[in-house]
């Protein structure tokens, strides 16, 4: 199984789950300042020419939340995903759905304004949309996680890779100031071994 990846991009997500479920993979890592993710061959394995992707026998696919999903099944031995049918499983779709769905565009859309868009076409009234559409999916969030430990209760899964990912890149913008919950969240979620050892570049 190989997993093509650059550091601090989104190929963290199912890198920091296999290394969760602790399953042997060969990490592919691109480097993007040599246009590696562009490449003809790669392109053939992700027609975007983005991370990640995952090769496993004759299955390539990307996106990293379907990844994710893919994995915690293959391994679902490992619990990081419920049974399909029940009640936590309808709550794990939900919530990985929702990382990529809702959660996921306003930070892009502060990170854009705020980070990677050269200056000149930054937005301010962007970056206030996308606070504010953040604030009420933070309370959506606080009151999910409010008395559990992760977004399942007390079993985590892999949606709280999904999740905690995401807003673990809006703690790095400095939009989780006055959300308590979802600080310690991404505090706990840090403390993991099998997250720090998906960070090591
Ligand atoms: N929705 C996709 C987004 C993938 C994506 O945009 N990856 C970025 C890194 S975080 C990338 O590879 N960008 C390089 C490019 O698109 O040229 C996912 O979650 O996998």
């Amino acid at each position: 199984m190989k997993l093509y990846h650059s550091a601090q991009s989104r190929s963290v997500r199912p890198r920091w789950l296999l290394e969760e479920l602790g399953v042997p993979y060969e990490l592919v890592r691109l480097n993007f300042g040599n246009q590696e993710h562009k490449a003809p061959e790669y392109m053939k394995i992700h027609p975007h020419g983005a991370v990640p992707a995952l090769v496993d026998g004759d299955i390539k696919m990307f996106e990293s939340a379907a990844i994710c999903l893919y994995l915690a099944d293959k391994y679902a031995d490992k619990g990081l995903a419920p049974k399909i049918g029940t009640p936590a499983r309808a709550a794990y779709y939900q919530w990985m759905v929702y990382s990529m769905a809702t959660l996921e565009p306003p930070i892009i859309q502060i990170f854009m304004n705020t980070v990677m868009l050269p200056e000149e076409q930054r937005s301010a009234k962007a970056v206030e949309e996308a606070k504010k559409s953040f604030t009420t999916i933070a309370a959506v969030l606080e009151q999910a996680l409010a008395g559990r430990s992760f977004l399942l209760g007390d079993q985590f899964s892999a949606a709280d890779v999904m999740v905690g990912s995401t807003l673990g890149w809006a703690q790095f913008m400095g939009v989780l100031e006055g959300h308590p919950t979802l600080q310690a969240y991404v505090a706990r979620l840090s403390e993991r071994p099998a997250f720090q050892r998906a960070q090591v570049d």
